[in-house]
């Protein structure tokens, strides 16, 4: 005589219908290679690296602009930050080819037969939900914010970087459960097999590649002149031309945006120095027109992605520190004009504040400063992102 348990054992596996339903979840409904575990595995490698190295990238973006106590910056190579962040965006671009196309081999998959097998299985299926959710925000969100279209009501860094980390989880999970079956099917690869008729199984699998590698490349050349300058001209789909705006290159936030076309132009304006200092001290424009100049050539490298090098003249921040007796180890919180916003000031580190290419700059490619550029000064530092080049300076606090 049966136990009760085991019947009413029976009775849970029911729920699932033993016999398999027909439609997608019929066996073979997906038959060509385009589905097959190979190609989805070649092209979760391709994704798999990008979006590591997306992360990576972000995260030290991140972590210049909100530094926790172990994090410091340095400020060499100068122009370090302009190509990890360059990088960051033209690799989130060329990964939403690549994603359409990975989910578009995969979604068969969904149609499982049963729909769990175990309870590994269950788990990695339902990782799909942050990976393939997360996924698709990261590269919306990225896109929708380059192109200075936010709809949403949060705040964007915030929401990307959280959303990085639940992707990166959830991808972890995935590598780990698909590891043997990509070992498997990669190593299947010297043996092989002549390709299927196009005629009667649509596309090959190298004409999907082919087709996923050409939209790749068309993305890249057509936005990677925003901040590859000599591809300009090709920059169709790019959002910044590097070369437009006010004394040839471009402008984020106008005086007018900032509110501050009447004290940038005030006779009054005064650079004011305090904090850790052995006396506060203040100049006025001439008084640091009078100081030793030092020119330097630094690129203005926007997390948008898109940068610019100029040539900058103006006085050392190096010079003003001991000039008002700061320590070696200060670090610097630069203050705009600007009243509110959340770029209107930057914190320098010792390493940037005392770098001998931080300029307050009053004067960019032999020309006084463009009100939009910052006028009557801006910060200039090497290796720094665009956010913290702060504009229309008005106070150094040391600290
Ligand atoms: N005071 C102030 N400085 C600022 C900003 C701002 O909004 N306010 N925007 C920053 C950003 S995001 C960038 S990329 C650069 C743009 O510099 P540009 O306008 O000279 O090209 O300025 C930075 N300095
Ligand atoms: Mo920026």
């Amino acid at each position: 005589m049966p136990r009760r348990g085991s019947r009413e054992g029976r009775g849970f596996v029911k729920l699932v219908p033993s016999r398999r339903p027909g439609g997608p979840f019929r066996e073979g409904a997906f038959a060509t290679r385009l589905h097959d575990e190979r190609t989805a595995a070649i092209l979760g490698v391709a994704l798999g690296v990008s979006f590591l190295l997306l992360f990576l990238t972000g995260l030290v973006s991140h972590l210049i602009q909100h530094p926790p106590g172990w994090f410091a910056w340095p400020s060499r190579p100068a122009g370090l930050y302009r190509i990890t962040q360059g990088f960051h965006i033209a690799a989130g671009l060329a990964s939403i080819p690549l994603l359409l196309a990975k989910l578009w081999v995969a979604y068969p998959r969904l149609f499982h037969w049963p729909p769990v097998n175990d309870i590994g299985h269950a788990i990695e299926r339902l990782s799909l939900l942050p990976l393939v959710g997360g996924s698709l925000f990261m590269l919306a969100s990225g896109l929708f914010s380059i192109a200075g279209w936010e709809p949403w009501g949060f705040f964007f860094p915030a929401a990307h970087l959280w959303a990085a980390w639940v992707t990166i989880g959830a991808l972890i999970v995935h590598i780990g459960a698909k590891l043997p079956v990509t070992r498997r099917v990669l190593a299947r690869a010297s043996r092989r097999e002549p390709d299927p008729d196009p005629l009667t199984e649509g596309m090959t699998r190298r004409g999907l590649f082919a087709t996923v590698g050409a939209s790749i490349a068309v993305v890249t050349l057509a936005t990677l002149g925003e901040t590859v300058k000599p591809l300009r001209r090709l920059s169709l789909l790019a959002v910044r031309d590097p070369g437009d705006g006010p004394q040839g290159f471009p402008v984020n936030k106008s005086a007018v945006a900032a509110g501050v076309t009447t004290t940038a132009l005030d006779p009054d304006y005064r650079l004011t120095i305090k904090g850790k200092v052995a006396a506060a001290r203040s100049f006025t424009l001439d008084e640091l027109r009078a100081m030793p100049s030092h020119e330097a050539t630094l690129p203005i490298a926007c997390v948008d992605g898109w940068s610019a090098s100029e040539t900058w003249k103006g006085v050392r921040l190096l010079d003003l520190l001991n000039q008002a007796g700061a320590g070696q180890d200060a670090s610097v919180f630069v203050e705009s004009l600007q009243k509110r916003g959340a770029y209107r000031a930057a914190l320098l580190n010792p390493d940037h504040a005392h770098d001998a290419d931080t300029l307050l700059a009053y004067e960019v490619n032999g020309e006084p400063l463009h009100i939009d550029h910052g006028y009557p000064l801006r910060l200039v530092a090497p290796n720094q992102p665009g956010v913290m080049q702060t504009k229309w300076v008005s106070r150094l606090v040391v600290r």
